[in-house]
């Protein structure tokens, strides 16, 4: 991976190498909980459109302090008392980033602790995976702040857990936590230990994979997922005839057919 000093030339964003081909990408406004102003979302639309072509395999999302994500910028938007065009080209920069993220096949683990709240789910829920630990807590109190979801909760959130749940949570600022959120579809894995430490183990097993694969896997899903069922049949044998006869894939088949790769097994 080739995290040069430009890569690097962040201000909000602390971006490390961590081993073969895992970005650690960290929030990094703990005094302000992490929220997400202007200046951060594009250091996140920045990063994602070039995480492949740099050789980033798998990234880890994160926070620094005890919370992932505050959601917007509260502040930010108040002192900027903006007119409508604005916020709208606002949340247009979210969607970049947001949608750099879930279609642009680098698999993204999200670390999760503390508040994943109103625009930090929507940043959540932009992964492919997420890990939470025991502080974790999601909620979407916009309806309190007088105001609506713009980050693409309407469409990732609900599609996670369900549009009624997702009303609910956003009319009456609901919280959820620990084993239900998992149990709703919030989160992949609740452990005790550290989040961070089992989203790592998570990217280093997954940038294993082939990236031709991991392309297929955390972008035409999406992609597919947003067709029709005829369509999408259609496309999946499309992706499926790239990705399963790429060269690179030989060796693996192979190794299964003469018995030395692992085989599947239930603890293994
Ligand atoms: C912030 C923000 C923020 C903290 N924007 N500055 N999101 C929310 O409604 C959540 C708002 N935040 C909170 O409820 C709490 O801050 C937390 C539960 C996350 C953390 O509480 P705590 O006690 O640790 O921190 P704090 O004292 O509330 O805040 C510490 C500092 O962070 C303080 O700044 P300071 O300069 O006075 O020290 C806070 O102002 C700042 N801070 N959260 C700005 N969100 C595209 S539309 C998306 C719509 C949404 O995301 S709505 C959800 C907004």
């Amino acid at each position: 991976m080739a995290l040069d000093k430009n890569a690097l030339n962040y201000d909000n964003l602390d971006i490390r190498e961590h081993g073969e081909g895992v970005a650690v990408v960290m929030l990094n406004r703990p005094d302000k909980r992490n929220a997400l102003d202007v200046a951060t979302i594009e250091e996140l639309v920045k990063f994602f459109s070039s995480a492949r072509q740099i050789g980033v395999r798998a990234v880890v999302l994160t926070g620094a302090g005890d919370h992932f994500c505050a959601g917007l910028d509260l502040v930010e938007h108040w002192k900027a008392d903006r007119s409508p065009d604005d916020f709208m080209h606002v949340c247009l920069r979210w969607h970049e980033a947001f949608n750099k993220m879930e279609y642009g096949g680098v698999p993204i683990i999200a670390a999760l602790k503390g508040a994943v709240v109103g625009g930090g789910l929507e940043l959540a829920s932009a992964a492919h995976i997420r890990v939470m630990d025991q502080s974790t807590y999601f909620a979407l109190p916009e309806g309190q702040r007088g105001i609506f979801t713009g980050g693409g909760a309407t469409i990732r959130v609900s599609d996670m857990i369900g549009k009624a749940r997702m009303i609910d949570m956003i009319l009456t600022g609901r919280v959820y936590q620990g084993q239900e959120a998992v149990d709703l579809g919030l989160a992949q894995y609740l452990v005790e230990g550290s989040s961070y430490d089992k989203a790592l183990e998570l990217a280093e097993k997954i940038a294993a994979n082939l990236p031709l694969t991991n392309f297929a896997i955390c972008s035409a899903i999406s992609h597919l997922n947003n067709m029709s069922g005829m369509d999408a049949a259609y496309a999946e044998a499309v992706v499926a005839g790239v990705v399963n006869t790429q060269p690179a894939a030989r060796a693996r088949l192979e190794a299964f057919a003469n018995k030395t790769a692992a085989r599947v097994r239930p603890n293994g």
